[in-house]
């Protein structure tokens, strides 16, 4: 049977990295390191598969939509996106990290409903509905930490590993939301009509998985 074109959805930073002996494993090497070229379309070592270098946040949008066949992406990210139309097939245990409530070390006296300064609005908002919490949400893009400096918000969620940037801010981790992972995805379509090829990939990825 003649090979299929494959397409794979990456983002560069601490998930490429981590995926790289994954992608090893499966016999997968990248022509060039996407962290040290601006192409956005890597080729490998077969002819038909490539790697195409997204935004975190844009890979299950690739996957979703068929424009790649299969992705690797961090759970946060999942738990935000609409996740019609792919399969999370496999927990990579890789970019480990917990999502979080942070504040002030020494917090203030909330005389009013609290306010969450986060870029993960759907999860801040399933964590305080079912703890029967009633909160104002505030949406940002990044540096979260400085909402509660400024009074933009009483609290953060966001992604905590050592806590050096919480401790950094005078923050401190105070609820833990979840444990976050990346998770291999696999567009539903493309995995009943090139079942075999990428049933084959996952495999190898699956018994590298540490
Ligand atoms: O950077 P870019 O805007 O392109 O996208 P991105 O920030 O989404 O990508 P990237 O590579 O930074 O993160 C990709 C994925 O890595 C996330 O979706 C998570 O699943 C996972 N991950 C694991 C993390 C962290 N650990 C992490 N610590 N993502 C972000 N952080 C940030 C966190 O938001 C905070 O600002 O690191 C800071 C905290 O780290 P500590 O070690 O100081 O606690
Ligand atoms: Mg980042």
């Amino acid at each position: 049977m003649m090979n299929e074109q494959l397409t794979f959805a990456l983002s560069k930073g601490r998930i490429y990295k981590d995926t790289l002996p994954l992608l090893e494993a499966a016999g997968i090497i990248p022509s060039e390191d996407p962290d040290k070229s601006r192409k956005l379309i890597i080729s490998t070592n077969h002819a038909h598969i490539r790697l195409l270098i997204v935004r975190a946040t844009d890979a299950p949008t690739y996957v979703a939509h068929g424009a790649a066949d299969i992705g690797i992406s961090g759970k946060d990210v999942l738990m935000e996106a609409p996740t019609d139309n792919l399969y999370e097939l496999l927990d990579l245990n890789i970019a480990k990290c917990k999502l979080m409530v942070a504040g002030p070390a020494e917090p203030k006296p909330v005389g009013h409903r609290l306010k969450i300064a986060t870029k993960y609005l759907k999860s801040a908002e399933a964590y305080y509905a079912q703890k029967g919490e009633q909160v104002d949400l505030v949406k940002l893009y990044g540096s979260m930490e400085i909402a509660p400096l400024i009074d933009l918000a009483d609290y953060i969620v966001d992604l905590v590993d050592t806590g050096n940037t919480l401790k950094a801010n005078g923050l401190v981790p105070m609820e833990h939301i979840a444990d976050i992972s990346s998770r291999l995805i696999v567009n539903e379509h493309a995995y009943k009509t090139k079942y075999a090829q990428i049933n084959e990939i996952v495999e190898k990825i699956k018994s590298a998985v540490v």
